[in-house]
């Protein structure tokens, strides 16, 4: 199952439309919040599984604030990540996480990515695609693929 995760678009598609691309095949597309109304757009081009979440960006948008599902056996929990202080420190979203029993804990806001495993959670933010602010400014999202024996791998991209 390979899964492309992104956030932050901000209504911009450019960098999106390379993402996809780049993507290749996908299974499970996410996206963690301020999307600005791109919503129809990303429903117009993606043809699989959506998980999209709102960001304190998405005024008007209908989606939902946060969500949990299943990717093969791991339980994630996504949200945008505001709520839970992520600027400061991803502390409170990984005791979140623990508390909902999350496997996976997936947030966005800070447009920096971010990856860390620790007491059997995995906690990361794929950055923006759209407005990134870490060092060397690119624009970056994220592929996880989980194998046939159920063992998930993460990627970390950047666009050239
Ligand atoms: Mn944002």
């Amino acid at each position: 199952m390979r899964v492309l995760i992104v956030s932050d678009t901000h209504g911009r598609h450019g960098n999106f439309d390379r993402a996809l691309e780049e993507a290749g095949q996908i299974d499970v597309f996410i996206h963690l919040g301020d999307v600005e109304g791109g919503e129809d757009y990303m429903d117009a081009v993606i043809d699989c599984e959506k998980h999209m979440v709102r960001g304190n960006n998405d005024f008007f948008s209908d989606l939902p604030r946060e969500e949990e599902f299943y990717l093969g056996k791991y339980k994630v929990f996504i949200t945008h990540g505001h709520a839970y202080y992520v600027s400061l420190d991803p502390e409170y979203i990984f005791e979140e996480g623990q508390a909902r029993k999350a496997d996976i804990v997936m947030y966005g806001h800070t447009h920096r990515p971010f990856f860390e495993q620790k007491d059997g959670i995995t906690v990361l933010n794929p950055g923006s695609l759209s407005f990134p602010r870490q060092e060397g400014r690119k624009g970056s999202y994220m592929i996880m693929e989980i194998e046939a024996d159920g063992t998930a791998t993460y990627d970390q991209r950047y666009l050239g």
